[in-house]
């Protein structure tokens, strides 16, 4: 197992499309047990492909409080979405900025698990803006792009600022 680098803002790899996964193999449960203990290892509750570089549909989440209970979702669709509320956010991958986004407050998602089987799962509250969030990333999507234009606009200027002052994007004049 090993802990990877994660992709940050503005790295045109996280504005891919993901493409679905194809083979069910065991490079593909070695690199979802790589996600998740990067995911872990950052404290995160979830964590998507596409922040490591590989362009195929898989999220993990953990909404536990002592990292148990690792999930993983290969392939997701959205079934159905009730409810909306508003909820802080932060991405991995856009460092330094938090905002309140609003989201779906109980999904239900199909998907397949690390042998290709099929399954469905009801998410509520902050188990279900997760994997929203890490779906939006298999899209391409950030969170701010959820923002109204306004707070987009001074979530992106944070973003910006916070990605060439230190982080090595190339930004930095
Ligand atoms: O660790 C994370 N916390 C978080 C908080 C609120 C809503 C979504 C998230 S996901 C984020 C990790 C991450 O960037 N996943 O893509
Ligand atoms: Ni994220």
């Amino acid at each position: 197992m090993a802990t990877l680098d994660i992709l940050t803002y503005p790295d045109p790899r996280l504005r891919e499309r993901c493409r679905p996964v194809g083979a069910f193999d065991d490079g593909l449960r070695s690199h979802v047990a790589d996600l998740i203990e990067t995911m872990h290892a950052s404290r995160a509750i979830g964590l998507s492909a596409p922040q490591v570089g590989d362009t195929r549909q898989i999220l993990v989440v953990d909404l536990s409080e002592d990292q148990s209970a690792p999930e993983v979702f290969i392939n997701p669709q959205l079934v159905t979405k009730l409810g909306f509320g508003f909820v802080q956010e932060s991405c991995l991958s856009v460092p330094g900025v938090e905002r309140s986004v609003g989201r779906a407050m109980s999904v239900r998602v199909s998907a397949r698990d690390v042998h290709g089987r099929s399954f469905e799962r009801e998410l509520e509250g902050m188990a279900a803006v997760a994997v929203q969030h890490e779906m939006d990333h298999l899209c391409g999507k950030l969170f701010i792009d959820r923002l109204s234009w306004l707070r987009r606009y001074f979530a992106t200027r944070s973003a910006n600022a916070h990605a060439a002052a230190d982080h090595g994007s190339g930004l930095s004049i």
